[in-house]
């Protein structure tokens, strides 16, 4: 996964342009008229969606998670699973009964989560159950959840689950008169790779048969919530199945993980990945969590690659519209040298995401650079030969105007290729390719 810390940097980055990007635009060291610079401050500062995304940079904080479950039924697994490295019990700290274990999810510095973990809970038999079930539940309630992670064994018949059921009704009910508010209950019917056919453990090709009967032991837990008028926000049956490797590429047994040092855990690799439907379970958190914060959290904990590249596109179709629209009107100075501009500036905002901070006379360079390959056809190379003495002159002549297509279509691949460079690290050679063959395609269209 890519260096977490570096891509919080980055939207830093990107969030200073933002703001700044009305004196960047006033500062733009060449003539580009009025019209053309408001243009860009309005669709850029005025787009609604664009601040919505960058919003959800600014508010959130790592979800806390509650998670129940027997023994043995795969809760730290599941943990490990859902962040894709092996985390559980990182910085185990405890907190109140000996029943509960709460730690958190940390990548490179950056909280992904907080967990609540129960410990096989419901397997306490004998005296003291009840006060040592107070107990749990009063921890829970502290731990103040967003939402509660119910794991079962997907081919589990037993009662233990009832048992589950009617213990986390109670951490409702109690949670429900502390909070006014439910506390949202998603369920993972764990280890469906054992359900038969066993030896299908590739999820990537489970057969029908397989399918089927996953299915049908989610039926089974459907209609047995319904009988106890349990209400989860999602059943999902998912595989936490996977093998770790160390750093020189041998596989480690589980047993053997907890004989290693904790820098040793933190350095395990996947060598194979069984997961299944870990993505919708991830979904299905987020989904149920009800504080936006504590959503945005989950969501930036796992697709903050995601929403950097959202924003990215978003940006970029935002210039390509402009592009477009200078096209369309008649401005007294060569469109091709604003349009340089305009690209240069959508460059310039997509480095920003990709935690570079580039001048507008690199971006340009970059443009031109990409431009200045098997003519393309759109004059950059003029534009870039004549500088600013072209932007000084007044060019309605023939061959100096474009059609908005090609203007929009143009800056839309040049954005694509500042995102293929900057944020996806695509050696330059690399992007004039691609470039290439999306400017081709985009003639054929
Ligand atoms: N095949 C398969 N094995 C799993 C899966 N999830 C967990 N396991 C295995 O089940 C065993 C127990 O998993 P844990 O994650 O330690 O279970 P736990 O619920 O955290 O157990 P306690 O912390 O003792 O309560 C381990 O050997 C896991 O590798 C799964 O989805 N598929
Ligand atoms: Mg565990």
């Amino acid at each position: 996964m890519e260096n977490q810390r570096t891509i919080e940097q980055r939207i830093e980055n990107f969030k200073g342009i933002y703001n700044r990007l009305e004196k960047i635009v006033d500062n733009i060291p060449d003539a580009i008229p009025n019209t053309v610079t408001d243009m860009i401050k309005k669709q850029i500062l005025g787009d609604e969606n664009l601040r919505e995304l960058i919003n959800q940079l600014d508010h959130h904080r790592p979800p806390r998670i509650f998670v129940m479950g027997r023994t043995g039924v795969g809760k730290s697994s599941l943990i490990n699973a859902l962040c894709g490295m092996y985390v559980a019990e990182v910085s185990a700290v405890d907190i109140g009964t000996k029943e509960t274990v709460s730690y958190s999810c940390k990548e490179q510095g950056r909280t992904l989560m907080d967990i609540l973990d129960s410990r096989g809970f419901a397997e306490h038999e004998g005296e003291n159950t009840e006060t040592a079930e107070e107990q749990l539940c009063d921890d829970i309630i502290e731990f103040d959840p967003d939402v509660a992670l119910l794991i079962i064994g997907c081919t589990d018949r037993s009662n233990a689950t009832d048992d589950d059921i009617d213990f986390i009704k109670k951490v409702r009910e109690k949670y429900y008169k502390k909070n006014n508010a439910e506390l949202p209950v998603v369920v993972a019917l764990n280890r469906v790779d054992g359900v038969m056919p066993a030896r299908e453990t590739d999820p990537n090709s489970y057969s029908e048969k397989k399918l089927n009967r996953i299915q049908e032991h989610a039926a089974f837990f459907e209609e047995k919530f319904d009988k106890k008028q349990f209400n989860a926000s999602a059943v999902i049956p998912v595989s936490s199945l996977i093998d770790w490797k160390n750093d020189q590429g041998d596989e480690i047994d589980l047993d053997d993980i907890n004989e290693l040092s904790a820098e040793e855990r933190k350095r395990l690799e996947i060598s194979y990945d069984g997961r299944y439907n870990i993505d919708k379970l991830r979904e299905s958190l987020e989904n149920a969590i009800a504080d936006y914060e504590a959503q945005m959290g989950m969501r930036m904990a796992f697709k903050l690659e995601e929403l950097v590249l959202k924003i990215a596109n978003h940006v970029n179709k935002a210039m390509s519209t402009i592009s477009g629209t200078v096209a369309l009107s008649p401005i007294p100075i060569s469109d091709i040298y604003i349009l340089l501009i305009i690209q240069a500036l959508d460059t310039v905002m997509i480095a920003a995401l990709a935690g570079s901070e580039i001048s507008i006379k690199t971006a340009k360079d970059f443009v031109i650079r990409l431009g200045g390959m098997g003519g393309a056809g759109f004059g950059f190379r003029l534009a870039a030969q004549q500088g600013s003495k072209l932007a000084n002159m007044l060019f309605p002549g023939a061959g100096s105007t474009i059609s908005a297509a090609i203007a929009s279509g143009g800056t839309y691949a040049i954005g694509k290729a500042a995102i293929n460079h900057y944020i996806l690290g695509y050696n330059e050679i690399d992007v004039k390719k691609l470039f290439e063959k999306d400017k081709k395609a985009d003639k054929e269209n």
